[in-house]
C-alpha cells in the first residue's frame, strides 16, 4: 500500500452515475458547502508494515492478548475475514500465519499528528475526528486548489510522501456524505457525491453505517420492518419523528441526505490514556502494579509527545463479573512524567478493595493544564531526576524503537520503583 494508484474518480461500486456538469454549474458549486473527509487505509496496521517492510503484503492484527479484540486488521488480514473488535481468538482461527502485534499507540499517534498538520496546513477549517481521520471544509477553495479533487490528489500525496501511507477520500456538500463518500472506495479511494448524485449513493447504504444506527436500533427497525435507506423513505418524516421522537427525525434527514453539522475545528485532545485486559483474572496485586506502571509510561511518554500536562489520574477496574469501576487523583500540581503518574495510580489501586479477580485494568490523565515553566528557586531534586529519566528513556525508545520496549517489559517483573525499572529496562537496551 506504499504507492498511490491512479485515481479512477468514476465509481465502481453499486455505481451510482455521476451526472456530467457542465463549468456553470460547476461553479455554483461554490456557494454549496464542500466538505472532505480522510480517512487513513488500515491505519494501525499500515503504520506497522511501513516501519517494517518484512510485513508488508502479509496478514496484520493488532491485538495479541486472547482475551482481548483486534483493534485493526490489514487488508491482507481483512480477505480472511478478520475485522476490527473480533476476538483474537476468533481472528487466530481465521487466520492462524497471520503476524498479530501488540500495537504501538505512542507510534500511531505520532504518525497521526503528521497527517493532521499536513491536513491543517493545506485546509482552512479542520476537524480531527478520530485518529485516522478529518473533517475539512473546504467550500470556497476553487480559486486557491482548482476543483476539490485537486486540493484531495494534493492531500494524498504529501500524506504518502511524509508518511508512506494510503488513505482515502470522501467530498461532499456535508460531513454525513462526505464520510460515505471516503468509506465507499477504499483503500486508497477518491469519491465525490455531488448533491445531484447523494440519493443514488444512499440507496445502496447500508442501515448500520447511518450514525447512531447501532445493532439494538437497527432490530428496533426491522421489527418495523425497514432493513433499507429506502424502507425508511417510504415514510414521511412526520411518521418517523412521532414512532421514534429525535432519533427518528435524525434517521429520516441521513436517508435524505441531510446534514447540517459543522465543521468545528479544535479538537485537541482531553485526556490520555490506557489499558489492558489481562490474560488471566487475577487478585494478584503486584501484577496490577506492573501494568499500572507500563501503562504510566506510555502515557508520560505520550504527554511529553504532544506537550501535554494533566492534573487529573484515573484508574480503571474491570472485574471478572464485568462490572466496572473508575477512582480518580486530582494531583497539586499538572504533570507528564512517569513516576508521578504511576505514584499516583498505584495509590488509587491501594486504596480499593478488590471483590473479584480484576479482568482489566487502566490507567488515564486528564484535566490538561498549560505546561508551567518549572521555578528554579524551588529546586525539586525528586522532580527533576525523574523528568531526566523520562527524557533518557524517551530517547532510547526514539532510538530503538518498539522491540525494545517489548523486550524491556519482560525486564520489569521484580522491579521495586520506577527508577528500577528503568535502569533495568537500559541494561536490557544496552544487551546486558
Ligand atoms: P478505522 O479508520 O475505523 O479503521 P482502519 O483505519 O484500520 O481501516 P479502514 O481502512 O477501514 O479505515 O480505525 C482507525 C484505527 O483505529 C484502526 O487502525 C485501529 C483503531 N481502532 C480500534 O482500536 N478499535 C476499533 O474498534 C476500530 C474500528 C478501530
Ligand atoms: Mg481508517
Ligand atoms: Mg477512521
Amino acid at each position: 500500500m506504499r504507492h498511490s494508484r491512479k485515481y479512477d474518480l468514476t465509481l465502481g461500486r453499486a455505481a451510482p452515475t455521476i451526472s456530467s456538469m457542465d463549468e456553470s454549474f460547476e461553479a455554483v458549486q461554490d456557494f454549496i458547502r464542500v466538505i472532505l473527509h480522510l480517512d487513513m487505509d488500515a491505519f494501525f496496521t499500515s503504520v506497522e508494515q511501513v516501519d517494517d517492510p518484512l510485513l508488508q503484503g502479509k496478514p496484520v492484527v493488532i491485538g495479541q492478548s486472547l482475551r482481548g479484540v483486534a483493534s485493526a486488521a490489514s487488508y491482507e488480514a481483512r480477505k480472511y475475514g478478520i475485522k476490527s473488535a473480533m476476538p483474537i481468538v476468533q481472528a487466530k482461527k481465521l487466520c492462524p500465519h497471520a503476524v498479530f502485534l501488540p500495537g504501538r499507540m505512542a507510534r500511531y499517534r505520532e504518525v497521526s499528528r503528521q497527517v493532521m498538520d499536513i491536513i491543517r496546513d493545506l485546509c482552512p477549517l479542520v476537524e480531527q475526528a478520530s485518529v485516522d481521520e478529518a473533517y475539512a471544509d473546504i467550500s470556497g477553495t476553487r480559486r486557491l486548489f482548482g476543483p476539490p479533487e485537486n486540493l484531495a490528489l494534493r492531500l494524498k500525496a504529501e500524506i504518502l510522501s511524509a508518511t508512506g501511507l494510503t488513505c482515502s477520500v470522501g467530498i461532499a456538500p456535508n460531513k454525513f456524505l462526505a464520510k460515505i463518500a471516503s468509506d465507499w472506495n477504499k483503500p486508497d479511494g477518491l469519491t465525490r457525491i455531488r448533491p445531484i448524485d447523494a440519493p443514488a449513493f444512499l440507496q445502496a447504504l447500508p442501515l448500520g453505517k447511518i450514525p447512531g444506527v447501532g445493532t439494538h436500533f437497527k432490530e428496533e427497525l426491522r421489527r418495523m420492518g425497514v432493513t433499507t435507506v429506502p424502507d425508511v423513505l417510504a415514510r414521511p418524516k412526520a411518521y418517523w419523528a412521532e414512532a421514534l421522537g429525535k432519533r427518528g427525525a435524525f434517521l429520516h434527514d441521513r436517508a435524505c441526505g441531510i446534514d447540517d453539522s459543522s465543521v468545528v475545528p479544535g479538537t485537541d485532545p482531553k485526556s490520555c490514556s490506557a489499558e489492558n485486559t489481562l490474560d488471566k483474572d487475577t487478585l494478584d496485586r503486584a501484577l496490577l502494579e506492573r501494568q499500572l506502571l507500563i501503562q504510566a509510561e506510555r502515557i508520560g511518554r505520550e504527554l511529553r509527545g504532544i506537550g501535554k500536562k494533566g492534573l487529573t489520574v484515573t484508574l480503571k477496574i474491570k472485574f471478572h463479573d464485568f462490572s466496572a469501576i473508575t477512582r480518580s487523583k486530582t494531583l497539586h500540581r499538572p504533570t507528564d512524567i512517569t513516576k508521578e503518574i504511576f505514584d499516583a495510580a498505584r495509590k488509587l489501586l491501594a486504596a480499593e478493595k478488590l471483590p473479584q479477580p480484576v479482568r482489566l485494568i487502566g490507567t488515564g490523565v486528564s484535566n490538561f493544564r498549560l505546561v508551567q515553566v518549572e521555578l528554579p528557586l524551588m529546586p525539586d531534586a525528586t522532580r527533576k531526576r525523574s523528568r531526566k529519566l523520562d527524557e533518557t528513556m524517551d530517547r532510547i525508545l526514539d532510538k530503538f524503537g518498539s522491540g525494545s520496549i517489548a523486550r524491556a517489559e519482560t525486564a520489569i517483573r521484580d522491579a521495586d520503583t520506577v527508577e528500577d525499572l528503568l535502569s533495568q529496562k537500559n541494561r536490557t537496551l544496552n544487551g546486558q
